[in-house]
């Protein structure tokens, strides 16, 4: 049996060659021939090669935001040459965008995170013939809240002092961390635990000017709890995924919380009526322990 062969392409001035060196590593290990442009192909040298290696399939690699001209400037090289090749995007592409790029001719998108063997196996698919709506049809986008581990749970209080008092006296533990966080007008203060996961107080700071989210949450529920903070990585990539997929957002981009880290809250109908904080830590596993904010 003849093995499939596969052009790499790595269009324009975009430097980020990571994942397509990534993929094609992943095809040349699943048996397959690929030949690899290296950065900054042009894209009439893309077609020419595709078609003077007689490849099954072309697969590009753009994370530079303009697949859009790419893709349709490559079809227009290959139509000129009459050639039929299948084409398979992958890297930073909007979902807003892939229905355009379907529509340009492209047979599948691979956004970043795309497991490999979906990658090989559409790959496969395609060069075997295999209608490119078979191939599109299944998702490559992640789904959900990659949670490392639960960062810490907030209980909003009125009194700090008496409520870090109350809380050193019921754990038998000193409070780790105080905080005043100006750019939202609150104080915390943080009690750790040895799985690195905990618990914030979170109050208005009216020398700082009063917190009004905070305020009327104590005047409509007295001292409770108030939110939940899961750990995440690359937090703005998930932010931007979560926005995509239709994810009630409060902070569309992160903001700095305390002990330095990113923080952003989904609004509470995304959790069934709890909010919800994100978190990435600048030193995933340094000693710096959890964060917070307030929206
Ligand atoms: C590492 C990185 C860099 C490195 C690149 C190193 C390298 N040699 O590749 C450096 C530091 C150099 C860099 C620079 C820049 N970067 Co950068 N970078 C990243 C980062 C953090 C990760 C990219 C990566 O390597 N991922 C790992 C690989 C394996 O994943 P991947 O490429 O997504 O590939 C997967 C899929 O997409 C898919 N896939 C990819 N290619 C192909 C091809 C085929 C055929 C198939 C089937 C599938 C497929 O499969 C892979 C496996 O799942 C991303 C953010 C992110 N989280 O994606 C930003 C990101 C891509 N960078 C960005 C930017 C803006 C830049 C700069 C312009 C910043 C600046 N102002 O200088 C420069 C531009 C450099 C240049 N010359 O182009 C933006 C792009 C924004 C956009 N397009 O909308 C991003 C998204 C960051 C952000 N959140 O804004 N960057």
């Amino acid at each position: 049996m003849q093995r499939i062969r596969v052009l790499v392409g790595k269009p324009g001035l975009d430097g980020h060659d990571r994942g397509a060196r990534v993929i094609a590593a992943a095809l040349r290990d699943a048996g397959m021939e690929v030949v690899y442009t290296g950065l900054r192909a042009a894209i009439p040298a893309i077609a020419a090669a595709a078609v003077q290696e007689d490849v099954d399939v072309i697969g590009l690699s753009i994370l530079s935001g303009a697949h859009e001209s790419i893709c349709k400037r490559l079809q227009d090289e290959l139509r000129r040459r009459e050639a039929k090749i299948p084409v398979v995007v992958g890297g930073i592409i909007p979902a807003a965008d892939r229905p355009r790029l379907e529509a340009l001719g492209v047979a599948a998108v691979f956004g970043p995170e795309s497991p490999l063997g979906e990658v090989v196996e559409a790959v496969r698919k395609l060069a075997s013939g295999e209608a490119a709506s078979t191939v599109m049809s299944r998702p490559s986008v992640p789904r959900g809240i990659p949670a490392t581990r639960l960062d810490h749970t907030a209980i909003c209080v009125k009194d700090m002092r008496a409520s870090i008092a109350l809380i050193e006296a019921l754990l038998g533990q000193k409070c780790a961390h105080e905080e005043m966080v100006a750019a939202q007008r609150v104080s915390a203060a943080f009690f750790d635990f040895p799985n690195g996961a905990s618990l914030e107080l979170v109050s208005p700071e009216e020398s700082l000017g009063g917190n009004p989210g905070l305020t009327r949450f104590l005047e409509k529920r007295g001292d409770a709890l108030h939110h939940l903070a899961l750990r995440v990585r690359d937090i703005d990539g998930l932010l931007r995924r979560l926005d995509e997929q239709g994810v009630p957002l409060i902070d569309k981009v992160s903001r700095l919380g305390a002990r330095g880290h990113k923080v952003a809250f989904l609004h509470p109908k995304a959790f069934g009526g709890t909010l919800l904080e994100l978190v990435e830590a600048h030193d995933e596993d340094g000693p710096t322990g959890p964060s917070g904010s307030h929206p």
